[in-house]
């Protein structure tokens, strides 16, 4: 878990290349830092894992000038090496026990979801945070089945750790996310794929002030 302080960790920004050819992902992710990003994860399933500890280390240490923490998607010996904050696991990827054991009890991990069921279960597993989706359809995870803000209200309503929804995720659909009881928001394509990510993430931060000073 570490020093981190949730109350101030809303806006979670996940790499993708493929939605900015020709500009460089580091420069895209600290566009996003400026905006006020609150979390990086590095998410790439096309590198190499020389390819993939590269970006993790040079991603580490634009985020530690940020003082955000850097989670790296499916790999928890990339993150042990990049001296990342943690990892994130998705269903399929199990291993939830041998990451914990590998990075110890001062690193996060998180864990993906998409049914109240799993959020129970990884909460007790001792997850730091939980990823509620794909709430809307979205081309970055096709094929998956949106779970829609019921599952939000859900979460909302029986999760006690942190949870970002997640999965086509705009700021134009924010407010319905955030009235369907989310504190934190998560986006890829929205973000990354933006010609301007600082204004499209200071846009969501906004949604997220306001919802918390109403909610
Ligand atoms: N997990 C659930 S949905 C999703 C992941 C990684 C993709 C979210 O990407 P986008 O572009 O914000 O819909
Ligand atoms: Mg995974």
């Amino acid at each position: 878990m570490g020093n981190w302080n949730w109350d101030n960790i809303r806006l979670y920004v996940i790499t993708g290349e493929n939605y900015h050819p020709g500009r460089a992902m580091l420069d895209v992710i600290e566009q996003a830092l400026q905006g006020g990003a609150d979390i990086v994860q590095l998410r790439d399933k096309t590198a190499d894992k020389d390819e993939l500890l590269r970006k993790a280390r040079s991603l580490k240490e634009l985020t530690r000038h940020f003082g955000v923490p850097l989670i790296v998607n499916d790999y928890p010996d990339i993150a042990k090496l990049a001296d990342a904050d943690g990892v994130h696991l998705g269903q399929e990827d199990g291993g939830f026990a041998e990451a914990r054991e590998l990075l110890g009890p001062d690193k996060i991990v998180g864990v993906s979801t998409h049914s109240i069921g799993q959020a129970l279960a990884a909460q007790e597993a001792g997850a730091d945070y939980i990823g509620v989706g794909p709430v809307y359809p979205t081309g970055t995870k096709p094929g998956r089945q949106a779970v829609t803000t019921a599952y939000v209200r859900e979460a909302a309503a029986g999760v006690r750790i942190p949870f970002f929804a997640i999965g086509g995720i705009t700021p134009a659909n924010a407010a319905e996310v955030l009235a369907a009881g989310a504190a934190r928001l998560c986006a890829v394509s929205a973000i990354v794929g933006s010609d301007n990510p600082r204004r499209v993430c200071e846009a969501f931060k906004a949604q997220l002030t306001a919802a918390g000073e109403h909610g």
